[in-house]
């Protein structure tokens, strides 16, 4: 049956419930009547006058899927934001970690610093001189007759000869151009003491073993004295020369032991 209704071709269905009758139902009280136009649009039953049973029906599952989307979208977002979220706070936790292993590497070498001053102290306690070469406290190196030991701190000129000292050695005292190019290829861009000053007398230049300085090194224009500078560095000028400074200035500094002292 496809009558024609306003120009619009519709589809009716009837749909007589013929199974149902012969399990002992009666057809004409269960009977349903599906009006449907071609386009989709539910119309009232004429004998009726409501919406059927099936555009209810159609309305209601239509209303449960835009609710089940609307309800995923909603889901997949809160889903996605908290996602983000998390992925902040594991980035954020990632940069701490980093951080703090840092930190623990650099306690970590500190505290080993320490433990082996601490033993070689004790050591000196009882009775034993302290080496003469600690790689964790300097780079040492050998020309010659010589060890030489560079030290990775700054002290003063006094604090550097005391350390020198406690080496069994002193501040270096240079005899040769050989040996200061030497020590200035191991210093690189760093200035450091050596065992030169004119503390006694100004301007009597004298190595830490008392003799006078004879060959000299100095940089065009020093020593210069300049606000009283009593004590020499060693520095790269293109080639190794040397600059009174004051004392009291904390620079690395270089130990010298000779082979058979
Ligand atoms: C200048 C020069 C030196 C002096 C230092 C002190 C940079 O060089 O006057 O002679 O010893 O300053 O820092
Ligand atoms: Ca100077």
């Amino acid at each position: 049956m496809f009558p024609r209704s306003s120009g619009r071709l519709e589809m009716v269905v009837d749909i007589y419930e013929s199974a149902d009758s012969v399990r002992g139902h009666d057809p004409d009280t269960e009977k349903e009547d599906i009006m449907m136009t071609v386009n989709g649009d539910i119309k009232k039953d004429p004998h009726t006058g409501g919406d059927t049973a099936g555009g209810r029906c159609y309305r209601l599952t239509a209303v449960c899927v835009v609710l089940l989307c609307v309800l995923l979208l909603t889901a997949i977002t809160v889903l996605w934001i908290k996602f983000s979220i998390l992925n902040t706070e594991k980035d954020q936790l990632q940069t701490s970690y980093n951080n703090l292993n840092t930190e623990k590497d650099q306690l970590q070498t500190k505290y080993n610093n320490l433990t082996i001053e601490r033993d070689q102290l004790q050591r000196e306690r009882d009775g034993y001189p302290r080496t003469f070469c600690d790689p964790y406290q300097g780079r040492c190196f050998w020309f010659n007759f010589s060890f030489y030991y560079m030290s990775n701190d700054s002290k003063s000129w006094d604090e550097s000869k005391q350390d020198c000292n406690s080496r069994g050695a002193d501040l270096v005292i240079i005899n040769s151009t050989e040996e200061q190019e030497f020590i200035v290829k191991q210093l690189g861009h760093f200035e450091a003491w050596i065992g030169l000053s004119d503390r006694e007398k100004e301007g009597e230049w004298k190595w830490v073993d008392g003799t006078p300085l004879t060959t000299k090194y100095w940089a065009s224009g020093e020593p210069n004295n300049a606000g009283d500078e009593d004590c020499a560095v060693i520095y790269s000028l293109n080639k190794a020369v040397w600059n009174d400074k004051k004392c009291s200035e904390k620079l690395h500094w270089i130990c010298e032991k000779h082979v058979c002292q």
